[in-house]
């Protein structure tokens, strides 16, 4: 803690004006989400930063709070045992330090901000191709989701056709890719359009063909470690063909924080960043929407650079489709 003099410094001038409400703030917020993460995760800034890894690891262990959390750790929606454990006796403090981040949150572009409501009727996300296209030899998507339909699209590489997708089918998650026979991994349980948010993640590589929800291995495919589908122009969200030549499906629910990437990131990589804010400059990030936008804004911007903005299409501007919060 003394190596952040500096942040409590100025953490403890704001506690000055804030009567109560860190810790159960920070509770709300993994609450909120189903215990995905906390508030301090989606916050900018050093305190933010160090406060969203431990809500990170707070969020996926229910209650084991942050062990990242050298500062604001316990941002973990439980108070935070990891953060505990490393700070002491200096917990309200840091739990406090969370809220003062979370109030930050409408700033700093944070998962929390908002999210985008598909209807499952017509509504679609066009994504331009992120520089370089989408890599055929070292791939990887990732997006949370939150839907009770048990069959519908989340995000493919399309462009006369369509690969590397991630779905939901039948409750499954799913993640194919066209090889060019087709190799389609999904999840063993098919319990997940709960209307809960999950992260949902597909990585190809010399390592393989992997599907990840939720910040673990959920399928693999060691043996598939390219596409053979190099036709794409663009990235299409929302709709898309289920499977090797599949149907044409809309997906009812809320996508949030879309990112592709022209690297296989590991295991521990998706775990790690799922539920923090990343940088736009990460290595080998390719297009990254936060779909924070709100009221009946049709474009969902891209934070790379150069931005690979994506366009709404057949979104209804009333009600906003851009709802809030987003996944935690
Ligand atoms: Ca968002």
């Amino acid at each position: 803690m003394r190596a952040h003099a500096l942040t409590l410094t100025v953490l403890a001038s704001w506690l000055t004006f804030t009567a109560c409400g860190g810790e159960s703030d920070d509770g709300s917020g993994g609450t909120t989400s189903g215990g995905k993460g906390g508030s301090g995760g989606t916050t900018g800034g050093s305190g933010g930063t160090t406060g969203g890894s431990g809500g990170t690891t707070g969020g996926s262990g229910g209650t084991t709070g942050g062990s990242g959390g050298t500062t604001g750790g316990s941002g973990g929606t439980t108070g935070g045992t990891g953060g505990g454990a490393t700070d002491g006796g200096a917990d309200a403090s840091d739990a406090k330090s969370d809220a003062s981040d979370s109030g930050s949150d409408a700033s700093d572009g944070g998962l929390s901000i908002g999210a985008l409501r598909f209807d499952g009727t017509n509504d679609v996300v066009n994504l331009s191709t992120a520089a370089g296209a989408a890599s055929e030899t070292a791939f990887s998507s990732e997006l949370w989701f939150r839907s009770v339909k048990q069959t519908g699209m989340l995000l493919e590489v399309h462009g006369g056709g369509a690969d590397r997708s991630l779905y939901l089918d039948a409750g499954k998650v799913c993640f194919y890719v066209y090889t060019p026979s087709y190799s389609t991994i999904c999840t063993t349980a098919a319990t997940y359009a709960d209307g809960v948010w999950h992260h949902a993640a597909g990585t190809l590589g010399a390592a393989g063909q992997y599907l990840y929800v939720d910040g673990a291995s959920a399928a693999s495919a060691p043996a598939v470690k390219t596409s053979a589908f190099s036709g794409d122009t663009g990235f299409r969200a929302g709709y898309g063909y289920i499977g090797p030549n599949g149907v044409l499906t809309y997906f009812a629910g809320d996508l949030d924080e879309i990112r592709v990437w022209s690297v296989q990131r590991t295991a521990s990589e998706i775990n790690a960043s799922k539920s923090v804010t990343i940088s736009p400059t990460t290595t080998g990030l390719q297009g990254y929407w936060k779909l924070d936008e709100t009221g009946g804004a049709t474009v969902a911007a891209d934070a790379t650079t150069p931005a690979h903005n994506g366009t709404l299409v057949g979104f209804t501007a009333s009600p906003s489709p851009w709802i809030s919060p987003g996944a935690f």
